[in-house]
């Protein structure tokens, strides 16, 4: 069983000078449950090292690791799986190529994609944006957390919540019912990102018990 409270993905851009490992270090000694590699920039060598490096740190603490987009370097860097949009690679292709082992996550901006996402054998959606973001300018507009409380009513796989999700309204996220956050920008750009990591995980938690019946 995969915990998917806290799914923390890279981007270079946004990490203020820190490299990958830096912030993927911290974030995972802040609890992150997930990782996921996401590089739209970089050439295909350069991102093969840097998903190979992540892909050890993350193995030693038992974290999964997934790849954005690239099922090539997935395989190559034998990466736990692959996360593909609704540009990406197809859903079923994606999941005929990887095997029935690996994990396949698949973008859904709506509950028709969810659904389809679901029936083309992903393991888990990204669901988003929920609120706004900078940091994926194509982003479709917002759903909100009621967007997202009728996908988690739609599905059965796991429901990962995107876009916009910070301290401040992560618990109105994990209160929809969602497995759990994925954030990019609330962690890589904090200050202290073991710290914003630790807190976000604690509001999760809070969130989840609060949301149990009595
Ligand atoms: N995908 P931040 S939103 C990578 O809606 C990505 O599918 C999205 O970054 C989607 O946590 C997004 O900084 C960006 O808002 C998430």
């Amino acid at each position: 069983m995969i915990n998917w409270e806290l799914y923390v993905i890279t981007d270079a851009k946004l990490s203020r000078g820190r490299s990958h490992r830096e912030v993927i270090q911290a974030a995972i000694a802040g609890g992150a449950t997930v990782v996921q590699y996401r590089e739209k920039e970089t050439g295909t060598r350069r991102m093969v090292e840097e998903a190979q490096e992540l892909r050890a740190l993350c193995r030693q603490v038992s974290v999964p690791f997934i790849v954005n987009d690239r099922l090539d370097v997935a395989l190559a860097v034998e990466a736990d799986g692959v996360h593909v949009g609704q540009d990406d690679m197809p859903a079923k292709l994606a999941r005929k190529l990887l095997g029935p082992e690996k994990i396949l996550g698949v973008s859904a901006t709506n509950l028709a994609e969810a659904i389809q996402g679901e029936k083309d054998g992903a393991d888990y959606l990204g669901v988003g944006p929920i609120y706004a973001t900078g940091t994926k300018p194509d982003a479709a507009p917002p759903m909100g957390a009621p967007g997202l409380a009728e996908v988690v009513r739609h599905v059965s796989i796991p429901v990962i919540a995107i876009g916009g999700i910070n301290a401040n309204n992560i618990e109105e996220v994990i209160a929809t019912g969602a497995d759990g956050a994925a954030v990019i920008s609330a962690i890589v750009s904090a200050e202290d990102i073991r710290a914003m990591t630790q807190e976000l995980l604690q509001r999760i938690r809070q969130a989840r018990l609060e949301k149990r019946p009595h």
